[in-house]
């Protein structure tokens, strides 16, 4: 059974809820969960439930389907495996069609093998259907097999749904500003992967492995409570953490390099998302400091701007502005820093953006921008703020600053005041960080 240690059904209820009253009359949303993956001849990976369909339901399992409507019929109906002692002894647990009613709150609930009946029962009734082509094959064959046969069904009485829209247009806005029961999730997320990050910086050393503290990681994580990392830690030493996103993590942690982590846990399907960046021997060399120090001011300055009413947008140029500005001391770059700027010169060093929406994905949903506009923050929203410093091995600059790659990160949620750094306590400045790493 999935453990509702903190989420409790009403609460899964209560956003069903909020659902039902947005999307009007005779309207029907479809959610639908993602097929179990294969990793290797007949071996899944572990299995992760959409967020969406989790976020409106607390079911974790595959060939699940959610249907929630405003029609004459039932406001909430699943459709799920059915009940099978031989298959739940070798794969697992199941609600099962009654356990979908009893612990999942369904009105009405169908074995899997029912969903094609339904909805096409279901959708001759409505005039809105909220659903997501393009993220599951098998789920737009059906929909689009529905509607063809009730667009041919006419004359016989059927009729088709007269409007198909994106459910993402009300659960993502649902998402994107997060309820106190998701901010606490999101705190003690933060809180155990500030415990993992410490732990890194106190193991690591030379003669180490990137795998060993990937290891570590995943360990802290699951120890304190987490489900384990909400994306793939990121652990690259030396010129490897210049590679924004790589994920090898099975390379020899070397004297005099840097290592840059960038690891969040999950728990109950709400992720952190931090990273640090520290020498490996436990001190800065000096075009390190200077490199880690340009990257900490960008990132503090644009911290310290968000409250209501700034924009994604805003944060980053801050950031470009500080970077930019810093790399033309470093001799990184030459020339006018307005140049600089509009000419996008710093895209050699710092090629991404400053931030995202963080919550049950790494990347967030919500939309960025609002009528063509980017968005001002609102209390209970959650960003990171990230900029980095990129300079590849073979960079034609000075010898010292070549494979330095360095991205700070940190977790902030909007108040009505300002924010509120919940990553606050891992250590940041050179000092703390240099503490931290000699503390082993
Ligand atoms: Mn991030």
């Amino acid at each position: 059974m999935v453990d509702l240690c903190m989420l409790d059904s009403s609460i899964f209820a209560g956003r069903r809820k909020q659902v039902l009253d947005k999307i009007g009359p005779n309207s029907l949303v479809l959610l639908g969960s993602p097929p179990a993956a294969l990793r290797n001849g007949d071996a899944d990976y572990p299995y992760r439930q959409s967020s969406d369909m989790y976020y409106l339901t607390g079911l974790d399992e595959p060939e699940s389907t959610a249907l929630l409507s405003t029609a004459k019929t039932e406001d909430f109906v699943l459709f799920v495996r059915a009940s099978d002692p031989a298959q739940e002894l070798w794969h697992g647990r199941r609600a099962g069609v009654d356990g979908a009613c009893s612990n999942f709150g369904a009105d009405k609930s169908y074995t899997t093998q029912k969903l094609k009946s339904q909805l096409l029962k279901r959708l001759s009734q409505i005039d809105d259907f909220y659903y997501c082509f393009g993220e599951n094959q098998d789920y737009d064959k059906l929909v689009i097999e529905t509607l063809t046969t009730l667009r041919k069904g006419e004359r016989r009485g059927l009729r088709a749904p007269k409007r198909i829209l994106d459910p993402g247009s009300i659960l993502h806005e649902m998402r994107l500003h997060k309820s106190e029961e998701e901010v606490v999730l999101m705190r003690r997320a933060a809180e155990i992967t500030g415990q993992a990050h410490l732990a890194c910086m106190e193991v690591a050393a030379p003669g180490g492995n990137e795998g060993e503290l990937a290891a570590l990681l995943d360990y802290t994580f699951r120890r304190m409570g987490g489900t384990g990392p909400g994306y793939t830690s990121i652990v690259g030493g030396g010129a490897n953490a210049t590679i924004l996103h790589y994920i090898e993590n099975s390379s020899p942690l070397l004297d005099g390099e840097l290592l840059l982590i960038d690891a969040g846990c999950e728990v109950e399907f709400y992720t952190a998302d931090v990273t640090r960046t520290f020498p490996v021997n436990g001190k800065f060399s000096p075009a390190q400091k200077r490199c880690y120090e340009l990257v900490l001011k960008a990132e503090t300055t644009a911290i310290e701007m968000i409250r209501p009413g700034v924009t994604i947008d805003e944060l980053h140029q801050a950031c470009v502005r500080v970077i930019s500005s810093g790399l033309l001391e470093l001799g990184l770059l030459s020339g006018d820093l307005e140049e600089c700027i509009a000419e996008e010169r710093y895209k050699a060093f710092f090629m991404h953006k400053s931030s995202h929406w963080l919550g049950m994905d790494v990347h967030d949903v919500g939309a960025y921008r609002v009528d063509g506009s980017a968005r001002p923050l609102a209390p209970g929203m959650v960003i990171t703020v990230e900029p980095g410093l990129y300079i590849a091995a073979d960079a034609d600059v000075a010898e010292e600053y070549r494979g330095i790659g360095i991205r700070i990160e940190d977790d902030i949620l909007v108040t009505s005041e300002a924010h509120e750094n919940l990553t606050e306590s891992i250590p940041r400045s050179v000092e703390a960080i240099e503490a931290s790493c000699n503390a082993r």
